[in-house]
């Protein structure tokens, strides 16, 4: 048996919802109090996981969090019933009850930064969950992320699961979004790739850069990964004023490929010379650019082309490249994307999804999946019923149907039963998934 790259799901939340949270985020602004669909959203998310692991692909599930997250508001002084809770923070502070809605938990990218055990000092696959803090409503997530990551990867010899890093401005952190690798084959050691947004100084972006480089040489450091083995590299603030909060809308890794946009680095040569540096005695890295006149950065961003996931599926000779439908409709996306399957590139196919309750966030399929590479020992060491089979699948899909709205506008989140609602789905799903039932904060109050 060989190693794999496996991929985790974030499982979408029962109160998907447009609230235009996200400040650079040029769909999350565009749709706000756009009417969701959380059932469809779910569904859409689930046929992703079927897609890759009916393709021998290992696909993992991570649980959605308790929102609303009435505990939080707590945090900020509003006190009594769940209820009362409820309707003071809608009438006083309808922009925070919004974010404690956030079903943003499904953007796995952003759940961690992994590092496989070839890379890691100590041997072990390193996860650092991402303290997400620069945006209010994603800040949230780091506790409930942890807890589930340890739940999974909970065998000490094989992983180890750090505490997201402290929540400062100077160490804010988005997981693997901001973090690429590149190595021979799956399984052998590569080369980490963090990319940032911003240093200590203040935002050259009007847009907020979420990354900073203190983040990511932290993390380096915490996995223990060795330098010769690590590049940093500055996204151009270009691409941030365009849309690409984080990287993985312009880029995208896999084995020794690395696909991305003319205008994703702030010194694009630099980093190639460090790669070609740092894959010495590895492997023989490829490159695939697309430039700014085959598809323009605005198209980039409105079609996600780069933020597919490339895989390889066993027993196929070339990679996959799995895109949202967007990709297809974008006439300077779709070509660029028949370009990159010419004949005696790396890869051989792509194949389209239909993501757009998630797209509509800005979440395309490679937010929605944290990517973790193990070696057959790491996979067997891993806590058994969070991967997904046809039985999980077929589960899923009924509690998804018994449970989440079909639609949700604005004003029917303020509705309190939206509360007694998501935490008898969320209570049933630890039953499902192996989460035990004390998982979720309100399984715990009483
Ligand atoms: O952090 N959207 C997410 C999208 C994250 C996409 N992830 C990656 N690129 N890896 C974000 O901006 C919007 C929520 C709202 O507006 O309702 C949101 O959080």
């Amino acid at each position: 048996m060989n190693a794999v790259e496996a991929n985790f799901d974030g499982l979408v939340g029962l109160t998907h919802n447009y609230a235009g949270l996200s400040e650079g985020n040029l769909a999350s602004a565009r749709n706000k109090d756009m009417i969701a669909r959380p059932r469809d959203a779910a569904l859409q998310g689930l046929e992703k996981m079927k897609r890759l692991a009916a393709r021998g692909l290992p696909q993992g599930v991570l649980p959605p969090h308790e929102r609303p997250f009435i505990p939080a508001l707590r945090r900020i002084g509003f006190s009594g019933g769940d209820k009362a809770v409820w309707e003071r923070a809608w009438r006083e502070a309808p922009e925070m009850a919004r974010r404690v809605t956030a079903a943003s938990a499904m953007w796995a990218a952003n759940a961690a930064t992994v590092s496989p055990s070839p890379d890691c000092g100590d041997g072990r696959v390193h996860i650092t969950p991402a303290n997400l803090h620069t945006m209010a409503h994603r800040a949230l997530e780091s506790a409930t992320t942890t807890r589930a990551l340890r739940r999974i990867f909970a065998n000490a010899e094989r992983f180890v699961v750090h505490d997201a890093l402290p929540a400062h401005w100077l160490l804010a952190d988005e997981g693997a979004a901001n973090h690429m690798r590149l190595s021979g084959e799956i399984g052998a050691g590569g080369l980490e790739i963090f990319v940032y947004g911003r240093t200590g100084e203040a935002g050259a972006t009007r847009h907020p850069a979420r990354q900073t480089l203190d983040a990511s040489q932290s993390i380096a450091r915490m996995h223990a990964l060795s330098p010769p083995r690590i590049a940093f590299a500055a996204q151009a603030p270009a691409a941030i004023e365009a849309g690409a909060f984080h990287n993985d809308v312009v880029a995208v890794a896999h084995r020794n490929v690395l696909l991305f946009h003319e205008h994703a680095f702030a010194d694009k040569q630099r980093l190639l010379d460090d790669i070609v540096r740092g894959a010495e005695g590895l492997f023989d890295p490829i490159f695939i650019e697309i430039s700014e006149e085959e598809t323009p950065l605005a198209d980039a961003v409105a079609s996600y082309l780069f933020n597919g996931q490339l895989v390889s599926p066993p027993g196929a000779d070339l990679m996959t490249l799995i895109l949202p439908e967007e990709a297809r409709e974008n006439p300077s996306a779709r070509s660029a994307v028949e370009h990159l399957t010419a004949p005696n590139g790396p890869i051989g196919r792509f194949e389209f999804l239909d993501l757009r309750q998630s797209m509509r966030n800005g979440g395309g399929p490679a937010c929605l999946r944290l990517r973790v590479e193990l070696s057959p020992e790491e996979l067997a060491a891993v806590t058994p019923g969070f991967f997904l089979t046809e039985g999980l699948a077929a589960q899923l899909a009924s509690w998804i149907r018994r449970h989440y709205r079909e639609t949700l506008a604005p004003s029917d989140l303020r509705d309190p039963a939206i509360i007694t609602e998501t935490r008898a789905a969320l209570d049933e799903l630890t039953r499902v998934l192996p989460l035990g039932s004390n998982f979720y904060e309100f399984q715990r109050d009483g």
